[in-house]
């Protein structure tokens, strides 16, 4: 059975998260959202508009953690599901669209943060959690946090690890917008209507443009290490292998910094 809806409505693919019951990122719902982004491309798509089911109180609870390695790997390296995922939104050649309703958890932030624009519903709520599961948020999405958010407000979201409201991220500038719930789907398609209706052409290369322009930090191979040694420090430890035990057993985490 598929775990995402793939419907083309006037040159505008919607995708829509179909995994219940709570949208969390398995190897399989990744692999199908990469799949219908490397099948379904331009011309024939103008705009690609991300979402999960109509109504839905979860948009997605994050990675899958049951598919966490827990044997001391880095769960979240270039050719993990994830980063895979992540990097076919910002290298699909048209601009991709976060229609966000529900609670977005962990790396589901930064697979919705990965898109080119965010409209979210007035309850929507987004939660990094990494912190909760003795987990580090992984490099590439920490950048892309330092792209659009404040220092501050990174570390309110990564330290304190609890729901944030999408009306806070507006105000930060780290999502477009905030409309009531009953009108997200309207905003969303008038939207990715207006974006159809310009130049592909001219999408197509500003977005790789932004792309190649943003991620260019220069990292030393030092500084590389530095913070490589930094997250095979967590990997290696007993607070990553308790939260995510903790979460399975469904019990708080008793971390002990070690
Ligand atoms: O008990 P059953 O079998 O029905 O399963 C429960 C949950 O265990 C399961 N579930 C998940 N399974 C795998 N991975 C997940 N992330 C996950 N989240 C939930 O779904 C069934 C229903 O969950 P339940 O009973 O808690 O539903 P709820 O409606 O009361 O609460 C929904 C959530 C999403 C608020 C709650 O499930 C929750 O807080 N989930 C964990 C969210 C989270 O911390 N995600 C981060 C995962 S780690 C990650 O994304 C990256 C590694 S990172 O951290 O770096 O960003």
């Amino acid at each position: 059975m598929s775990l995402i809806k793939f419907e083309v409505r006037d040159d505008v693919a919607w995708i829509t998260l179909a995994s219940p019951p709570v949208n969390a990122l398995s190897t399989a719902l990744m692999d199908e959202l990469s799949g219908a982004l490397t099948q379904h491309r331009p011309p024939d798509i103008r705009v690609a508009v991300l979402r999960a089911e109509r109504g839905s109180r979860v948009f997605s609870a994050g990675h899958d953690v049951r598919e966490l390695p827990t044997n001391g790997r880095d769960p979240l390296t270039y050719n993990d599901p994830l980063r895979t995922l992540v990097r076919n939104v910002e290298t699909y050649p048209a601009p991709v669209v976060a229609m966000v309703e529900g609670s977005v958890w962990g790396g589901a932030c930064e697979l919705v943060l990965s898109c080119d624009l965010v409209i979210a519903g007035d309850t929507t709520t987004f939660a990094l959690t990494p912190a909760r599961l003795g987990v580090p948020y992984n490099l590439s999405g920490t950048l892309n946090l330092l792209k659009v958010a404040d220092m501050h407000f990174i570390k309110e979201m990564l330290f304190a690890a609890r729901p944030v409201s999408a009306t806070r991220l507006e105000m930060c500038g780290v999502i477009n917008a905030v409309v009531p719930s009953d009108k997200l789907e309207g905003v969303t398609a008038a939207l990715a209507a207006d974006i159809a209706s310009a130049s592909p052409l001219v999408h197509r290369i500003m977005k790789e443009e932004l792309r190649v322009l943003s991620n260019a930090h220069p990292l030393t191979p030092e500084a590389y290490e530095r913070i490589q040694s930094l997250r095979r420090e967590v990997y290696d430890s007993e607070d990553y292998q308790e939260g995510i035990k903790a979460f399975l057993e469904k019990r708080r985490p008793e971390f002990h910094g070690s």
